[in-house]
Parts: structure tokens; C-alpha cells; sequence
């Protein structure tokens, strides 16, 4: 039986691989930072078959001792400060975490378990500013934020630790992918979200920021499977993993509200607070050297995802509402909630 280390396991990607790894029979182990609250929402239902090791990517003890308990085979280092509005009033949070915290993780392997594989989460982001489209492995990095100035630190560390060492380590250069567990400050979710509240008659506008950025959407539940299929291989390589389809933010509104059959233009509030200081205008991935070498394809298509993820946001604030109403917290008496109710 192979064993893995999850970093990040609490994450979006973290659950869909530790879900995907277990059904492969692995035995899975899962880091965790200590939280007065935790959060288990997204493992909730694998917690009994998996081994939560206590750690920080700050800590370089705590992943000694991660690295010791598990012995793994293979090492996903998924966790990170992933929000990259976030990065721009953290940025020195977000180095330590996203950039030193991955030469942390590349260190406690090196020192105890130097024959498990190594994957890094990599991100578009390290192209950040537009110097050719499509985007591929070979495509100079241009980062537009502290976030992607990070991943760019922790990439180029994955390859030194490959080359220096003789490591068996990749890195995935992923773009944007989601999911029902995609956190609510991302912009899919986000907006899939207040299209399930508004719906519903919990919320009446969506304040947004850009409008005109481009993304390459994809399914998180298909890109751990390229994650997966990059330590199989006979030697260590950096791949992309995109669907080679772009869509605008606006794009993402109309297929989202017109689902529930409303008109985004009758919602959505221009708001400052939402614009950044530096945007990562254009998103669009060449993935040929993953789908050919790895045999990796998608299979969610952008609408596809899109309604999945409005579905599940209808059903978690359906649940949330009924709660509320039977604890007395939501009155029925107000129309847009009792026509939210009833429909
Ligand atoms: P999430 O934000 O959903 O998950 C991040 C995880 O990292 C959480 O489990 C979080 O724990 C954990 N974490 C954060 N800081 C630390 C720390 N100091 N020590 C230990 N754990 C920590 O991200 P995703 O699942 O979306 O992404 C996974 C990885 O892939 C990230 O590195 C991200 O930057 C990268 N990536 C993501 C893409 C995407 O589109 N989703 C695209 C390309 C790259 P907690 O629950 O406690 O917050
Ligand atoms: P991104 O994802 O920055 O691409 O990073 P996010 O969903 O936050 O933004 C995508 C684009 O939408 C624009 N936008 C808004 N974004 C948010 N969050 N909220 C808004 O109100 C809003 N209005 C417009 C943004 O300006 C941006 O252009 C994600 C993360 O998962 C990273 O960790 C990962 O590395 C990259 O994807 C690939």
C-alpha cells in the first residue's frame, strides 16, 4: 500500500486528491495547521479514513516530524496563502506560507524521505502580465502580485531541489479550476453563491470588481488527477494543466444568473474595493505536453461547472434558510424571502 502527505488537505484540491488517492487504495495522511476553530467542512465525510498530522509550512520541525509519522511515497504540497487579493495586505505572510514555507516542505523531504515524489502546486499566476497567449511551459513569468511572485520563488525552488539533488520533483503549472468547495472569496464562487441568495431572496446585489478579466476555468475534481499522473511518470517534469478555453468575468455572470433565469444586469454594483492593484488581464493555457505525455484530459466544460456550482450553492442556502426559519432567525413575513421559500 503506497502512502501520501497532503499539505493542504483542509483545502478545495486537498479533498477532491485525498478522495481521488484513496480510491487508488492509498493510505492518506493530511497536514493540518492548528486553528481554535478547525474547519473540516470539506473532508468531513473521508476524516475516518484518514491521519491528520498537526503542522504549519512555517514550522520546519512540525514537517519533520509530518514527513517521519507518514514515511510517504509521494508528497502533494498543496497548502498555501492561495488569495491573491489577500497577498497585496499580506505580503510578507504570504511570502513566508507560499514561497519559503514550500522550500520548508522541499527541505524536511530532503533531510528524511529523499526517494518520495514531490509535487508543488504551481500556479498561472506566475505568468501573470500578458507576454504570449496561449500560456505554456515554456512561456516567461511575468507575476502581477505578491501571491505570484511567491509561486514563481517556490516553482523555481522545486526545480533546483530536481536538478541539485536529484529529486523526483514536479511542478504543475495549474490555472484557475473550481468546484463546490472553492472558497467564497474566489470569483466563481462568489458569484455562484449570491446567484443561490438572491434567488432565494437573501441577498438583492453583488458588488464586483473587474468585469474584463479572462480566466482558463477548470474542474478541481479533474486537475488532481494530472497531479496524480505527474509522479507516475518515469522522470520528473513541470507540466500545465488548462483547458485551452478562456472566459470573461461578465462571461461567468450571464452563464450563472441567466441559470436561474435572471439578468445579471439587474444585480451587479461596481465596487472599488474589488478592483487590484495589478490585474492578470488574460488567462488561456496550452496544455498539449500533459493531455500527450500524461494522458490528462478534462472533463467538465465550463457551463457544466458552472451550474454544478449553482446547484450546490441552492442547496447549502435552502438548508441554511429552513434552519434559519425554524430557529425564528428569517422572518416568512418578508415577500422576497417567501417567494425565495416557496420556489
Ligand atoms: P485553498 O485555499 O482551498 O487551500 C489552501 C490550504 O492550505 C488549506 O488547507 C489551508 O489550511 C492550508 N494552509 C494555508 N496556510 C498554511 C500553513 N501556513 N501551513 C499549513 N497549511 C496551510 O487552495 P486550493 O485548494 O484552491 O489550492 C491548492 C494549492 O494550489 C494552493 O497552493 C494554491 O495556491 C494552488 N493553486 C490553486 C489553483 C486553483 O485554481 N485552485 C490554481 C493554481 C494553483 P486552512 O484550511 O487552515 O486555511
Ligand atoms: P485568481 O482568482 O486571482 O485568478 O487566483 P479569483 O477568483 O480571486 O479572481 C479571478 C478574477 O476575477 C476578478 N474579479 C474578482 N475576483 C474576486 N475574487 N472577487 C471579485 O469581486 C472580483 N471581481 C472581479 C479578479 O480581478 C481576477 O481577475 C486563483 C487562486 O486560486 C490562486 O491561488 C491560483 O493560483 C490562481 O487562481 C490560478
Amino acid at each position: 500500500m503506497k502512502s501520501a502527505l497532503i499539505t493542504g488537505i483542509t483545502g478545495q484540491d486537498g479533498s477532491y486528491l485525498a478522495e481521488f488517492l484513496l480510491e487508488k487504495g492509498y493510505r492518506v495522511f493530511g497536514l493540518r495547521r492548528r486553528t481554535s476553530t478547525p474547519n473540516y467542512t470539506n473532508i468531513e465525510h473521508i476524516l475516518d479514513r484518514i491521519q491528520i498530522i498537526d503542522g504549519d509550512l512555517s514550522d520546519l520541525s512540525s514537517l519533520i516530524r509530518a514527513v517521519q509519522l507518514a514515511n510517504p511515497d509521494e508528497v502533494y504540497n498543496l497548502a498555501a496563502q492561495s488569495y491573491v487579493e489577500t497577498s497585496w495586505s499580506q505580503p510578507l505572510l504570504t511570502s513566508e506560507f507560499t514561497a519559503v514555507g514550500t522550500t520548508n516542505m522541499l527541505e524536511a523531504v530532503r533531510l528524511i524521505k529523499p526517494s518520495a515524489r514531490f509535487y508543488q502546486a504551481s500556479s498561472s499566476e506566475m505568468f501573470g502580465k500578458v507576454v504570449e497567449t496561449p500560456q505554456k511551459e515554456s512561456t516567461p513569468f511575468y507575476p502581477r502580485s505578491p501571491y505570484g511572485v511567491s509561486k514563481v520563488y517556490a516553482h523555481w525552488m522545486t526545480v533546483n531541489y530536481r536538478e541539485s539533488f536529484n529529486m523526483y520533483a514536479c511542478s504543475g503549472i495549474l490555472f484557475n479550476h473550481e468546484s463546490p468547495r472553492r472558497g467564497i472569496e474566489f470569483v466563481t464562487r462568489k458569484v455562484t453563491n449570491a446567484v443561490a441568495r438572491i434567488k432565494l431572496g437573501l441577498q438583492t446585489e453583488l458588488r464586483m470588481g473587474n468585469l474584463e478579466a479572462r480566466r482558463d476555468w477548470g474542474f478541481a475534481g479533474d486537475y488532481v488527477q494530472a497531479m496524480w499522473l505527474m509522479l507516475q511518470q518515469e522522470t520528473p517534469d513541470d507540466y500545465v494543466v488548462s483547458t485551452g478555453e478562456t472566459h470573461s468575468v461578465r462571461e461567468l455572470l450571464e452563464v450563472a444568473f441567466s441559470y436561474v433565469g435572471l439578468d445579471y444586469r439587474d444585480y451587479v454594483v461596481n465596487d472599488e474595493r474589488f478592483h487590484r492593484p495589478a490585474e492578470v488581464d488574460l488567462l488561456l493555457g496550452e496544455c498539449a505536453k500533459a493531455c500527450e505525455r500524461l494522458g490528462w484530459e478534462r472533463k467538465v466544460g465550463f457551463v457544466q461547472l458552472i451550474q454544478m456550482m449553482v446547484d450546490s450553492d441552492l442547496r447549502l442556502n435552502r438548508t441554511k434558510m429552513n434552519d434559519s426559519i425554524a430557529e425564528g432567525k428569517l422572518e416568512l413575513s418578508n415577500p422576497l424571502v417567501a417567494a425565495g421559500w416557496s420556489g
